[in-house]
């Protein structure tokens, strides 16, 4: 039988450890390059960081799988058995100019279900946390279920392209929703835009395009606190594929789907 609280404790040790080294990082020289376009970031850190976890899985669980954003984990085509899912630094655009705004992301699956979701803001020591059927927190504090709002007086996550014109979404369907709420945020880390939509900072999140490193922990902690979460229309998000992704308090989530994405 799989331990999970064992696999927690590890993976909340190397997590911290690994906010270590991203920490001291910054007393060094990066080393940038670019991946699918010239603002798509990628420095030694992301690719350290996640060879530091894979080696300490590898070592520790050498049964257990895992799915990376830098890609020198595991070819993985089915849920089954246990699948570490990370994405070493969500936020590289803002790790490198920043030095802020970005988080360590951590998921981990026992046969396509989210166990154990982590995620590390390392500058502001906030580590958001989930153990299922057991609640999220915020370092210790436990964070409360979250309620209804008014959409009127929502904050949503949402980034500007997806109101300019792109090949995603019909950038029309979101001006009326800009207009309806009562602000919108872009912190330019997914992660970090799931764990304020599980600790209430936002109302909701939706966005065109994530990788499962980006979302699988954030799907575990906003199960916790009973935030609807799906596709923008209104599907199950899928663990291992790309996905368009909208996440909030249950009637915002509810209420963009059926309001402005006519789902
Ligand atoms: P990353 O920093 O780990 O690459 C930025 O808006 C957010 O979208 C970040 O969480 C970023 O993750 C994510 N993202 C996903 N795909 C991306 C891509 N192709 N280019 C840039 N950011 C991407
Ligand atoms: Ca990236
Ligand atoms: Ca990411
Ligand atoms: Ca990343």
């Amino acid at each position: 039988m799989t331990n999970w609280r064992d696999i927690d404790l590890k993976a909340k040790q190397w997590v911290s450890e690994a906010g270590e080294i991203i920490r001291q990082s910054f007393k060094t020289t990066l080393t940038i390059s670019t991946k699918s376009n010239p603002n798509d970031l990628v420095t030694n850190m992301d690719k350290d960081i996640e060879t530091f976890f894979i080696k300490k899985i590898n070592e520790t669980f050498p049964d257990h799988k895992v799915l990376g954003e830098e890609g020198q984990g595991d070819q993985i085509d089915s849920t089954e058995g246990v699948i570490w899912i990370i994405d070493p630094i969500d936020g590289t655009m803002n790790f490198v100019h920043q030095q802020r705004n970005f988080a360590i992301s951590v998921g981990v699956y026992g046969d396509g279900v989210g166990q154990i979701g982590l995620i590390y803001d390392i500058v502001h020591d906030e580590l958001y946390h989930a153990f299922k059927g057991k609640g999220a927190f915020m370092n210790d504090l436990k964070l409360p279920m979250l309620e209804e709002v008014e959409l009127s007086e929502a904050v949503i996550g949402l980034n500007a392209t997806w109101v300019m014109e792109n090949h995603r979404i019909d950038h029309k369907l979101l001006t009326p929703l800009v207009k309806a709420v009562r602000g919108t945020r872009s912190y330019g880390s997914a992660a970090l835009e799931f764990a304020y939509v599980a600790s209430g900072r936002i109302d909701a999140y939706l966005t065109m395009r994530l990788s499962p490193w980006d979302f699988a922990a954030g799907l575990v902690i906003l199960d916790e606190v009973g935030a609807g979460t799906s596709t923008v229309e209104g599907e199950s998000i899928h663990i291992l594929s790309p996905s368009s992704v909208l996440v909030g308090r249950k009637n915002i989530h509810t209420k963009i789907l059926k309001n402005y994405l006519n789902v």
